[in-house]
């Protein structure tokens, strides 16, 4: 839209203010949905009219057409936004970034499979923008809501134990922090921001233990639906995930999740080397032919174990796991080296007794396998 007004020299200068932003931008995270973008889109067009709304799909290298189905749609609406992430994964994150490249005071999370029901998001933006709400959850677990009705006992089971764990570790009472549909202020994810964990798919649990202020929070009822098309990215994975972020708003200020997890798989691998040397011995094989095999069963133990559980987001698989154990090797390797170095140093010094000197060397080697591995065997891509 161009503004038009007469100078004093007759001259027409032209401002282009362009068109007013959206009020409301949703944000949809996508993995592999081509079947789902056509239908979200017709359903957000029918419920948000009247409302200056955009969604923006957040896409993580789907491999079908999801990307080809959004930039169709986008073509001719320019409401239809797309980010493509190339090289990193997750929901939370995904959403985080989505948020980040809106410009609407108020944003909305939901998912891509039209599980969430759409119709009560005018009810959600009008609590926040009427009633001042600060955040608004769109809840399976209060009175009106409730879940599909195909999930067995097993994954309501599940659920609700997630549930009560999230709701114990935030200490506030929330029925669905677990939830995926919600609604708030960009004021409220802004003072949440610097202290999101981004792990996993659980980001309404992280916003709410990140905030520094307490918000106002209301909870809307709604039924959680069938997938419509495509199928679930839910796994062991996710669970895992969540346990991890969970750990991380209770102890991350102090120390890493992941570095604890890496110190507790180097315990066991210690154990597992002990072990084998000791049957090995047993069995009357040599010592050092004992201590080779326990090493190598220790490292790639050790390095299995994290690629499954320490960096679960970033698992290293077929060719890349090889060339990954061969890294992680290496780095231990001269984390090794160093420790002999410190330890023996610490143990010519006459304050230092044994055990200190060994202390210190097995925890320099630790801080330097966890630090180097973490860039140099599973980098962020
Ligand atoms: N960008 C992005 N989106 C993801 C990722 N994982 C899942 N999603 C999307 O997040 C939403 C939720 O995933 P679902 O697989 O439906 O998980 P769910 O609803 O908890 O599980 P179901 O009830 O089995 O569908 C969907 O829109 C997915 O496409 C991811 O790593 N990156
Ligand atoms: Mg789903």
């Amino acid at each position: 839209m161009a503004i038009t007004s007469m100078t004093g020299d007759g001259r027409i200068p032209s401002v282009d203010v362009g068109v007013a932003g959206p009020e409301l931008t949703v944000i949809v995270p996508t993995l592999n949905e081509e079947g789902n973008i056509a239908e979200v889109v017709d359903r957000l067009r029918h419920v948000l009219s009247g409302i200056l709304w955009e969604v923006i799909f957040v896409d993580d290298d789907s491999r079908d057409r999801t990307r080809d189905v959004i930039r169709q749609i986008g073509a001719t609406d320019h409401r239809i936004r797309l980010l493509h992430r190339i090289g990193r994964r997750g929901l939370s994150s995904a959403c985080i970034e989505g948020i980040q490249a809106s410009t609407a005071p108020y944003i909305a999370v939901m998912d891509a499979d039209l599980q969430h029901d759409e119709s009560i998001l005018p009810q959600m933006l009008a609590a926040a923008k009427n009633d001042g709400q600060d955040l608004v959850i769109g809840s399976r677990y209060i009175s009106g809501g409730g879940i599909d009705k195909d999930w067995d006992e097993g994954r309501a089971k599940a659920s609700m134990l997630a549930t009560r764990l999230g709701q114990f570790i935030l200490k506030m009472n929330v029925a669905d922090p677990m939830s995926g549909f919600f609604l708030m202020r960009r004021a409220a994810f802004d003072g949440a921001v610097r202290q999101l964990s981004a792990m996993g798919f659980k980001i309404l649990v992280d916003v709410l233990a990140s905030t520094k202020t307490p918000l106002k929070v209301r909870e809307v009822p709604y039924t959680f639906r069938p997938r419509h098309a495509g199928e679930s990215k839910l796994d062991s994975q996710v669970a895992w995930e969540y346990l991890m972020l969970l750990a991380d708003k209770t102890i991350g200020q102090y120390l890493p999740v992941r570095f604890v997890l890496f110190s507790v798989v180097g315990l066991i691998g210690l154990a597992a080397h002990l072990t084998v040397l000791a049957i090995s011995l047993h069995l009357g094989v040599k010592f050092v032919v004992a201590q080779g095999i326990a090493t190598l069963i220790a490292m790639v133990g050790n390095f299995s174990l994290n690629n499954w559980f320490t960096y679960s987001d970033r698992r290293l698989r077929g060719w890349g796991y090889v060339k990954g154990l061969l890294s992680f090797s290496a780095v231990c390797g001269i984390g090794a080296v160093a420790n002999l170095g410190i330890a023996n140093f610490l143990f010519g010094t006459e304050q230092s007794s044994w055990w200190f000197a060994g202390i210190a060397g097995a925890a320099m080697s630790s801080v330097w396998n966890y630090a180097v591995s973490s860039v140099v065997t599973w980098k962020k891509k």
